[in-house]
């Protein structure tokens, strides 16, 4: 079915510490995605870069807390862009780092209260983004937003999360890297995490299959948020936190080539590429690539015929 993807600039650095990530949604474009979403018969509106006013150092009580009123503006400018772009498309956020997914996936539970159905979310990433700005040791909110999309406690001052997403309708895939106070946070939680050792063994079709059958049958919207260190570093060296054993090209294709087939997906997030530390292209490309099929690109348009 063809669809209108709204592109939404987001240069969010503000989430981590190591400079770059401001440039991904220019290299998103010069990688050629509006071009790689249209061919497929899709239409494109890039709405270009937002943008946020200077900001007034904003102290937290958890000393290690960096860039907050920055990453509070962030989320705030996100939401409202991201709202409005749901009600005439597919919102695209271009990132950015994953502090960005604070306002992106806001946006969407505001839209998906005003259209009345449940917002289920998939995480691709090592990480499972758990931390409040309360327990996280490193001071980076990429680090946080499922925590905030789940209602956790400990956000002041950001704004109360619009309409928290309970954890049976979030699903984690490539989990590989958890700090001890997310792990102790998540083990009470619903959320249904498919880390490496689940995927080993499983693959990456029935975790994802099952999922996605779940989000059919709640006549769910689904946001989709794409961390690039899902993928492993060896094809996917553009992030600032490498971790090695992630999803394989044909893995991470797999992934999107479900997706696609579901004609679930709502929403998407592209985060964590950081264009300064990429070789020549290759991971914007390769992201790139990954959102052709997560459109619907495919080898044949037509089962073939012997299988
Ligand atoms: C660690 C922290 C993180 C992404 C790194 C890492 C968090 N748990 N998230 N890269 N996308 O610093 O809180
Ligand atoms: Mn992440
Ligand atoms: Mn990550
Ligand atoms: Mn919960």
């Amino acid at each position: 079915m063809a669809q209108t993807c709204i592109l939404i600039g987001a240069p969010v650095d503000s989430g981590q510490k190591r400079a770059g990530a401001l440039m991904g949604p220019a290299a998103y474009r010069v990688a050629g995605i509006a071009a790689a979403i249209e061919e497929l018969g899709h239409k494109v509106i890039d709405r270009g870069d937002v943008a946020i006013a200077p900001c007034a150092p904003l102290p937290h009580p958890n000393p290690a807390v960096h860039h907050l009123a920055e990453t509070l503006a962030w989320t705030e400018a996100l939401a409202r862009a991201g709202e409005a772009a749901a009600a005439e498309g597919m919102p695209v956020f271009l990132g950015g780092d994953h502090s960005l997914s604070l306002g992106s996936v806001a946006g969407m539970a505001a839209h998906a209260e005003t259209a009345g159905r449940p917002l289920f979310v998939l995480w691709l990433d090592a990480h499972t983004d758990f931390h409040t700005p309360e327990s996280t040791v490193s001071g980076n909110l990429h680090g946080t937003p499922v925590a905030y999309i789940a209602g956790r406690p400990g956000f002041a001052p950001f704004p109360p999360f619009p309409a928290p997403v309970p954890g049976e309708r979030i699903a984690m895939l490539g989990i590989r890297s958890v700090d001890p106070a997310e792990k102790s946070a998540l083990i009470p939680e619903e959320i249904e995490i498919a880390d490496m050792r689940v995927l080993d063994e499983r693959g990456f079709g029935a975790p994802l299959r099952e999922f996605l059958d779940r989000v059919r049958a709640a006549n769910g919207l689904l946001h989709v948020s794409l961390d690039v260190d899902f993928l492993d570093p060896s094809i996917a060296p553009a992030v600032g936190t490498t971790v090695p054993g992630g999803a394989t090209f044909r893995e991470a294709h797999l992934v999107m080539e479900l997706l696609h087939e579901s004609g679930l997906v709502t929403s998407l997030d592209l985060v964590e590429l950081n264009p300064f530390l990429d070789e020549r292209g290759r991971t914007a490309k390769l992201m790139v690539d990954l959102v052709g099929s997560l459109m619907g690109r495919k080898v044949f348009d037509r089962p073939t015929r012997s299988f």
